[in-house]
């Protein structure tokens, strides 16, 4: 990939404060420094040892989209996705209405009940991004079919509603597109009801601010701007509410990543995302105090130098083709997805670049596995994402109840692969001593070759999964010591050669 043109002096100043960044010791160590290095490629989420973290995972879960705000999932299942799956992550969903269920009065209660989930979740060395869930705006807005706000936040102005299949369609009833008008307050009636949320963040993050388990914040599943849509509602509305909520967070957290979605309407299908840029004032800090010029950098351009120590990411959905509400994968509908995928990808690193962000797929998946061609689909998103080197939280590990029509769970409550699993198991690298520039898998054999960085420390982290790697693997690198740990199916490499450049090739044996 081309990298975007600069000027000298911007670059060399650019490289110089980099540096100093990266030299600068860490504040806090559990929730990870900053990358600058964008290699050939898009930034990456980083580790205390400075390695990029791909992060791959479950969302877990839309059973937490009911009453009590909590997933279906047990310890034992967590321990089982991390076996079974190498799970490094979980994108955990919480509900506005639990934590905030009357006006300013919040459920301290339900925030220890996550925390006890979350604790499942360290002890299996899983990080975790809490998203604050929505569909269709609350389940008060259109009887039932949607999830997030709570009532009394939920403000139609008594207009009528009636469910839709599929779901999505629901979005388009006008009482859910007036809650919405309410909520961004497009009606000019209620500012109040964003006031609410970004303060409702305020105090989740303080609640987690110093939980090691806890790697980032997803500010709003799936934004949806009502009657205002595309460049109307995302660089206009979206992007200083998000402003608003990450300066909130910033006061009494200044280390976990925060985790920015685009509109959901278009977006996860392909299309581009207008976004705007947005200021982590833990980045400003940091280079104000070393530069010492907080007057002077105002509207100089200088401001993407702040980014080395930024720690936001833009955490698109990928759902081609509408896979999520029953398309399969084969003949015309799988021309049309392969189209999507071009455009995904194009759109969205483009817009990471932009942002200078690293980029995580929040969503992906949900294609019923008795969808034809959903094996294929399944692989197929896998290697767009190996091959840009971002990580992904799956839709969804809920377990069917009988006779649902949706087979998405990689695993059983028994914690077995399904069909889907056996797909989803294979091999990554969770963690890389350095920027990950090639990542691939075809039929048992993976390939990743990364560059060394200066700031980190620590081996490459390869998992693989024990239905394909049941031994010892087969493994061809130049210059390297390795560890190979068979009771969590961890490969770790050491670096022991000057050359820049590593390669690493694994066989089962
Ligand atoms: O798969 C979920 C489906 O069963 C629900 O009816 C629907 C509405 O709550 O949500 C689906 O999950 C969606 C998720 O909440 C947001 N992104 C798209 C997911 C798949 O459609």
């Amino acid at each position: 990939m081309p990298r975007p043109a600069v000027s000298r002096s911007v670059a060399a100043a650019r490289l110089a404060v980099t540096a100093l960044l990266i030299a600068a010791p860490a504040a806090v160590p559990t929730a990870g420094t900053a990358s600058a290095d964008q290699g050939d490629g898009l930034r990456q989420i980083t580790d205390a040892q400075g390695r990029a973290l791909l992060l791959h995972g479950m969302n877990t879960a839309g059973s937490a989209k009911g009453p009590s705000g909590l997933p279906w999932i047990e310890r034992r299942n967590v321990a089982a996705e991390r076996q079974k799956l190498g799970s490094n992550v979980v994108r955990y969903i919480v509900q506005w209405k639990n934590v905030e269920p009357s006006p300013g009065r919040y459920d301290d209660r339900y925030l220890d009940e996550v925390a006890q989930r979350v604790a499942w979740y360290r002890e299996q060395g899983i990080n975790v991004v809490l998203d604050m869930h929505q569909d269709i705006y609350g389940p008060s807005a259109c009887k039932g079919a949607g999830n997030g706000a709570p009532a009394w936040a939920t403000i139609t102005d008594g207009l009528p509603c009636t469910p839709q299949s599929p779901w999505v369609l629901t979005y388009l009833q006008p009482a859910v597109l007036r809650a919405y008008d309410n909520f961004w307050n497009t009606t000019g009636r209620h500012p109040e009801l964003m006031r609410h949320y970004v303060a409702m963040w305020k105090h989740v993050a303080a609640r987690f601010a110093n939980d090691p388990a806890v790697l980032g914040y997803d500010l709003m599943n799936e934004p949806f701007g009502g009657t205002k849509q595309f460049g109307f509602f995302e660089a206009p509305v979206l992007t200083p509410f998000y402003q608003r909520i990450v300066t909130a967070i910033r006061q009494v957290d200044r280390n976990r990543w925060i985790f920015l979605e685009p509109q959901a309407l278009g977006v996860n299908e392909g299309l581009g995302t207008s976004l705007g840029q947005i200021r982590d004032p833990r980045a400003r800090a940091a280079l104000t105090k070393l530069l010492g010029q907080r007057d002077r950098l105002a509207g100089t351009g200088l401001t993407r130098l702040t980014d080395p120590s930024s720690r936001l990411v833009l955490a698109a959905h990928f759902y081609p083709g509408g896979v999520d509400i029953g398309g399969g994968y084969t003949g015309m509908l799988k021309t049309l997805v392969q189209a999507e995928f071009v455009l995904w990808r194009q759109n969205m690193t483009d817009a990471a670049r932009r942002l200078n962000t690293p980029l995580w797929i929040g969503e992906i998946g949900a294609m019923a596995f008795n969808q034809p061609g959903a094996a294929d689909y399944t692989r197929d998103w896998l290697s767009m994402a190996d091959d840009l080197r971002v990580g992904w939280a799956y839709w969804s590990n809920d377990p069917q109840a009988d006779g649902s029509s949706e087979t998405f769970a990689p695993l059983d409550r028994n914690g077995d692969l399904t069909e889907v699993g056996k797909v989803v198991a294979r091999p990554f690298a969770r963690a890389v001593a350095g920027t990950p520039t090639k990542t691939s898998y075809t039929s048992g054999t993976f390939t990743l070759t990364w560059r060394t960085r200066p700031g980190t420390s620590g081996p490459t982290e390869i998992w693989l999964p024990p239905t394909v790697y049941p031994g010892t693997p087969k493994v061809t690198a130049s210059d390297h010591t390795r560890r190979w740990d068979p009771t969590n199916h961890v490969l770790s490499i050491w670096n022991t050669s000057a050359t820049t450049t590593h390669t690493v090739t694994i066989t089962p044996s």
